[in-house]
């Protein structure tokens, strides 16, 4: 601005011009650091979701798993693992029951009491004693089954699979042991690809991972980010 014999001038149209073209510069860079900075938190925010999903999901399951084969301490139920393959694993276990057994489970002279409710009864027909857990590859996600009850546990999932370590008179590891050695499996190593809801525009990245039985599972570069978890559930009660 320039002040000339005591007159105000105003701008001059390349001083305007400047001053626009400098505002443009500022504000393109504002909203660029506030969509990349907006990109970043809702792809973090995706992430997280995915992983505590996929966490909560791994730990009802390992949960439910750890107690394959569980049953009292004579062994009435015959608990055990019904089906195993490298992505369905159907077992059972005596969880309770104990109210109706006609048994004084808790050995306080009274036979059957409410209380009683919380120890086997010999028979596997009760609330979630026979269990699976299985991948819908279809449906891209992870399903429980307990008697007639279907659960999803958690949705975008790529893959899932299932290691059985074996025991006996010929130890082994397999994603698909024979029937006649369900009974010889003392643990599962759970391995399991989960991805974003949603494609991120800004993110680009293939990759691969590789599970414990020596299987890759390829990810292309679709805009998706992808976890991977690998857990090993030992079966307490299998073998007894
Ligand atoms: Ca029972
Ligand atoms: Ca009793
Ligand atoms: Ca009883």
């Amino acid at each position: 601005m320039k002040v000339t014999g005591g007159h105000i001038k105003g701008f001059t149209l390349v001083e305007m011009l400047v001053s626009i073209a400098i505002m443009g510069v500022i504000a393109t860079i504002t909203y660029s650091i506030y969509f990349s900075m907006t990109r970043t938190y809702m792809a973090q925010e995706q992430v997280v979701d995915t992983q505590q999903s996929l966490r909560i999901a791994l730990k009802r399951m390992v949960k439910n798993l750890r107690m394959a084969g569980l049953e009292d301490p004579l062994n009435r139920a015959g608990a055990g693992v019904i089906e195993a393959t490298s992505t369905r694993f159907r077992f059972t276990l005596d969880r309770t029951g104990g109210e109706g057994d006609t048994v004084d489970n808790d050995g306080d002279g009274t036979t059957d009491e409410a209380d009683e409710s919380s120890f086997p009864d010999g028979r596997l027909d009760d609330r979630n004693e026979d269990m699976a857990y299985e991948f819908d590859s279809a449906g891209k996600r992870l399903l429980e089954t307990s008697g007639a009850e279907n659960r999803v546990i958690v949705e975008n999932i790529e893959h899932l699979e299932f290691y059985y370590h074996l025991d006996g008179a010929a130890p082994a590891l397999t994603t698909s042991p024979a029937a006649t050695r369900y009974a010889d499996i003392r643990a599962v190593e759970i391995a399991v690809l989960a991805r974003t809801a949603r494609q991120d525009t800004g993110y680009s990245q293939a990759g691969s991972f590789s599970t414990a039985s020596g299987v890759t599972w390829a990810v292309p570069a679709d805009g998706f980010r992808y976890r991977f978890l690998q857990t090993t559930v030992r079966c307490r009660n299998m073998g007894l």
